[in-house]
This record gives structure tokens, C-alpha cells and sequence, in this order.
């Protein structure tokens, strides 16, 4: 009998392909009323493929074995109800640390340079009437990062070839890596030109880069979020960014995304990315394929690859 697996959104279409390749896919995004479907089908379900899994819909799939998650990070994933039902969870580790670092370098040079500001100031024929200005580089500069994890040490290698110092924290010393270890993110931010954050989300982040680090990092500071918006104080991030308390900003992930507090969109001293720190053809095919590796290892009664709990 096939396996009845759930999606609840749509995915990359390379990985949709392969899962309705192999299972039985419903998608509860496509029901004309999802609860009454839940009511009906639910306890059908052994799979659910993608992220966003809170523990109501959990409640609702009885039989629910494994949660594949699209992406590495998964606090959008209930881990504390599955792991109280014995439910697997995996994610997508690795297979987009290169993906996250090049956009992540990229958005540091494009607000360094102010990239973007530069092709309006063409486009809207300033360029005519003088110059747009001189600006800083990343050359020479410290950068401290935040979570030197999979996605971090890529960053951290990709900066040390654009010349600059590296430093780190997180909630550990890494013996093995070559880069002074700060145990206080307050004290990394005053040291640092550059603060860039790729630590997980989730409650043990939740606004560890506080008005308190925004302004160790101080008017010359530069920041870059390519983790998650709750990691940021982001009332206080903007208000610094307006008045002149925080040098420049480059955001990948908000708070409320895809909604982007409107005010953000009037400052020069900011670059604005939609969440796209995966977001290569090559990169969300390897994560799909993760996934479903994943569930094909789990049905088969095989370790799972990458499993979170
Ligand atoms: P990872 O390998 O687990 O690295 C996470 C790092 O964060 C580790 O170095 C860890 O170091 C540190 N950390 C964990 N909890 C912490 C805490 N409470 N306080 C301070 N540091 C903490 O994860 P990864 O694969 O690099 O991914 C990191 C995150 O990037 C994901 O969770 C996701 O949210 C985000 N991400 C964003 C995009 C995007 O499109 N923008 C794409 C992929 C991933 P210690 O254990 O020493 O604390
Ligand atoms: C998204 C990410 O998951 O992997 C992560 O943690 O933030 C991204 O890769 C991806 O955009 C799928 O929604």
C-alpha cells in the first residue's frame, strides 16, 4: 500500500517531482476547507515534507512517523511535541552552507559599496549632475560572527579572502578553529566592524542581539542577518539606523517577514534581501533531495541522514 505523506505548502519543484514520485502526496494548501480534510484523512498520514509544523497540526495526524523538514534550520518545527510522540524530525544541513555564505558576502559588499543605491543612482540619471560619494571597504575590517557553525565557518573563510580579520562567539570556545573566541557578543561588537549573524532561531536567541550589542557595534558598525529575524531587537536596530547609531545594516530574514516594516525602505545605510540565503536552483534541489532521502531512509527502517531528533 503507498505511504500517505502530507504537504501543508508548496515545495521546491524538483522535490515535489521525487516525493509524488514515491508516495502518495496530499496537500492540505490546495483543500477547500483543511480542517474538514484533517477530520477525514488524517490518520492516514505517515509523513509530513516541509516546514512549519506546529504542534496542533501534530494533534491532528495521529499515525504522523517523521517530519522532513525543507531547510536547515527548524524552529518553525514543534521538536518539543514530536520528540513527546516519538515523532522524527530531520532537516537540511550543509548542502546550503556554500549557498547562505556567497549571498552573505555578497550583501556585505553590497552595502560596504552600496551596490543597490549605485544602480538607481544610474538608472535615475543622477549620475550627470556628480558623483555618488565615496564609501568603506571590507578590506582590513574585523568581522565577528555570530554562531560559527556550518554556515559560519563558510562565511568566516569566504571574509579571510576578502582580507579581513575574523572573531567569533557562540556558547562555546571551537578549540580547532584558528579565530579568537569572544565570550561576550557585547564585547565582539565593540571589537568588530562588521557583526554577522548565522545562529539559529528559536527561544534561546530570541533578541540576543539586544539595543546593548546594536550600539557596542556603535555609528561605524556594520551588521548583517542571514539567521533569523528574532534574533534582533529590531525596533532598536531601526531606530539606531535612523539616527545614526548604527553605521549600516544588510537584512536576509525580519521578524515578520514576508512583511518588512515600511520604514526600513526610506534608509540609505540598509540592504534588503527576501530570504534568500538558499535560494539557487542547485542549492533547493540538494536540499529536496535531503528530504527525501530522509523519508527514503525512515521508511526503509535505515539511520536517517540528518536527523534533529
Ligand atoms: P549550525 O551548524 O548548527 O551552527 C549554528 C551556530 O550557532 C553554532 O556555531 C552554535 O555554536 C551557535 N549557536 C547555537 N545556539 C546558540 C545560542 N543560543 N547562542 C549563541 N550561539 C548559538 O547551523 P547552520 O547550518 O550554520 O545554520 C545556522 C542558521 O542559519 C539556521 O538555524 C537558520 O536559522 C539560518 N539559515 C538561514 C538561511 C537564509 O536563507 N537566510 C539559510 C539557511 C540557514 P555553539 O553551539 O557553540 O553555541
Ligand atoms: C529556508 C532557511 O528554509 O534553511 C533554512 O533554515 O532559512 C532557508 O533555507 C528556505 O528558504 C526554505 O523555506
Amino acid at each position: 500500500m503507498a505511504i500517505e505523506i502530507l504537504q501543508t505548502g508548496k515545495l521546491h519543484t524538483s522535490c515535489e517531482t521525487a516525493l509524488a514520485e514515491r508516495y502518495t502526496v496530499h496537500k492540505l494548501h490546495e483543500q477547500s476547507d483543511p480542517d474538514a480534510w484533517l477530520a477525514a484523512n488524517g490518520e492516514r498520514i505517515r509523513a509530513h515534507a516541509g516546514s512549519a509544523v506546529k504542534a496542533d497540526l501534530m494533534a491532528r495526524l495521529p499515525n504522523l512517523e517523521i517530519i522532513a523538514g525543507f531547510g536547515v534550520g527548524y524552529d518553525n518545527i514543534d521538536t518539543k511535541a514530536a520528540k513527546q510522540r516519538n515523532i522524527r524530525v530531520t532537516n537540511t544541513p550543509n548542502v546550503l552552507s556554500d549557498a547562505v555564505a556567497e549571498l552573505t558576502v555578497g550583501l556585505m559588499i553590497a552595502l560596504a559599496r552600496r551596490i543597490p543605491q549605485g544602480d538607481q543612482f544610474v538608472r535615475r540619471g543622477k549620475w550627470p549632475a556628480g558623483d555618488m560619494g565615496l564609501f568603506s571597504e571590507l578590506t582590513g575590517k574585523t568581522v565577528g560572527i555570530l554562531g560559527l557553525g556550518r554556515i559560519g565557518k563558510e562565511i568566516a573563510s569566504r571574509c579571510q579572502a576578502m582580507k579581513m580579520r575574523v572573531v567569533y562567539t557562540g556558547r562555546k570556545r571551537q578549540p580547532s578553529e584558528p579565530h579568537v573566541f569572544y565570550d561576550s557578543l557585547t564585547q565582539m561588537a565593540r571589537d568588530s566592524d562588521w557583526l554577522v549573524i548565522i545562529a539559529p532561531g528559536g527561544k534561546s536567541t530570541d533578541g540576543i542581539v539586544s539595543r546593548e550589542v546594536l550600539e557596542a557595534l556603535g555609528p561605524e558598525g556594520m551588521l548583517v542577518n542571514v539567521a533569523r529575524g528574532t534574533l534582533i531587537d529590531e525596533g532598536a536596530m531601526l531606530e539606531l539606523l535612523q539616527n545614526g547609531g548604527l553605521g549600516g545594516a544588510a537584512l536576509d530574514v525580519f521578524v515578520g517577514e514576508p512583511t518588512v516594516p515600511s520604514a526600513f525602505f526610506a534608509l540609505d545605510n540598509v540592504v534588503l534581501s527576501p530570504h534568500q540565503g538558499s535560494a539557487t536552483h542547485q542549492t533547493r534541489d540538494a536540499m529536496g533531495a535531503l528530504l527525501v532521502a530522509n523519508l527514503e531512509a525512515h521508511f526503509a527502517g535505515e539511520p536517517l541522514i540528518s536527523a534533529v531528533v
